[in-house]
């Protein structure tokens, strides 16, 4: 076996919250009359919530405290969690699941390494509490992807070298972590253009050749 641990990114990999994301940021775009669309909502892809408010921020022409964007963001937050609630086992893709319990019958660990606060939550939800060995997320780390230290920790929490790990990603960000992570990668979606993963992925069944 080529790996003994693969870590996920969750939102873009696991599953897609990226609508919820989009129609929360929405809300506090409008009521500050600031423009956003979905173009910039996927520069906010394995972003921190505050660095993705800053993205928000650049077309914004007043000026604000950090008090009110800490309130902002809070408030950016109650209405995705309110949205996230709609998330079900359904909006875990069969393939998905089949592939995560096709890896961990060959003795892989399977971790999750995700920027978001909200992760255990969206696990949950997701019907995969408790389900991955061990999970590095938002509430774990002080520096967000690009920075390596949710990869770091989730291979210190399963236990294994960088080198044994392979990342799964679907963010630019979320590659460079992984690589500054001492870690191989495999790129899903989007992140495939960037041209740094290990592996590209068309399909996420495909991991299954790339563990081999
Ligand atoms: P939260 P990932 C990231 O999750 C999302 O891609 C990104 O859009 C979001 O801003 C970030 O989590 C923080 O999320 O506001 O829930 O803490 O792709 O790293 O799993
Ligand atoms: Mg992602």
């Amino acid at each position: 076996m080529r790996y003994k641990a693969v870590i996920f990114d969750l939102d873009g990999v696991i599953c897609h919250t990226d609508k919820y994301h989009y129609l929360a940021w929405k809300q506090v775009a409008d009521e500050l009359g600031i423009y956003f669309d979905e173009e910039i909502n996927n520069r906010l892809r394995g972003v921190s919530r505050m660095e993705s408010f800053e993205i928000i921020l650049e077309r914004y022409e007043g000026v604000m405290s950090g008090e009110e964007k800490l309130r902002y963001t809070v408030e950016k937050n109650e209405v995705y969690k309110k949205l996230l609630k709609n998330m079900s086992p359904e909006d875990l893709p069969a393939e998905v699941k089949e592939t995560l319990d096709a890896l961990r019958e060959r003795g892989l660990k399977l971790a999750i390494g995700s920027s978001s606060k909200n992760a255990g939550f969206i696990l949950e939800r997701l019907g995969l509490g408790g389900y991955f060995d061990a999970v590095s997320d938002g509430n774990n780390i002080t520096n967000s992807k690009p920075d390596p230290e949710v990869f770091v920790k989730a291979a210190q929490f399963v236990g294994e070298k960088p080198e044994d790990c392979l990342v799964v990603e679907d963010a630019k960000a979320g590659l460079e972590a992984a690589i500054a992570g001492g870690m191989e990668c495999a790129a899903v979606g989007d992140a495939v253009l960037s041209g740094l993963a290990t592996w590209n992925l068309n399909t996420f069944s495909e991991l299954r050749e790339v563990v081999e």
